[in-house]
């Protein structure tokens, strides 16, 4: 059961600690949900907005594109001229929020999210523990 979903806020959390896309990702992973997700507008500016002025691993990924959960979303924000190399296989939120596929051995800080209970592209993401603490 996950009742609640749909009324708890997605809280995101800034990581300064430069690490590559994969590991971040398992940071994330261990200590709150996943890296972050981001499903409109105004996710999208809450993410850049953590920590301004750094470029961000966001939780996508290719090929196809599509979050590290498996789920593809509707919602994109790419730079212009991106995604722009078939080996830049992870995806970075720069300062002006945009989008860009990069080198997944980079080393930036990165965005994950935690403790929620939603639906992204139709999908429930989040795990049947955090739907649990939810509740
Ligand atoms: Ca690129």
């Amino acid at each position: 059961g996950c009742a609640n979903r749909q009324e708890i806020p997605k809280q995101y959390v800034p990581v300064l600690t430069p690490l590559a896309w994969e590991d971040a990702r398992s940071y994330c992973r261990q200590h709150h949900t996943d890296l972050a997700m981001i499903k409109d507008e105004s996710e999208n500016t809450a993410v850049a907005s953590l920590l301004w002025g750094h470029a961000v691993w966001i939780g996508l990924y290719r090929d196809p594109w599509r979050w590290s959960d498996g789920t593809n979303s509707s919602f994109t924000n790419w730079d212009a001229w991106q995604p722009s190399a078939g080996w830049e296989t992870c995806g970075l939120e720069n300062s002006a929020q945009k989008w860009h596929d990069a080198n997944c051995a980079a080393l930036l800080p990165f965005i994950c999210h935690k403790g929620k209970c939603d639906f992204h592209g139709g999908h429930e993401f989040s795990l049947s523990k955090q739907c649990a603490n939810v509740n």
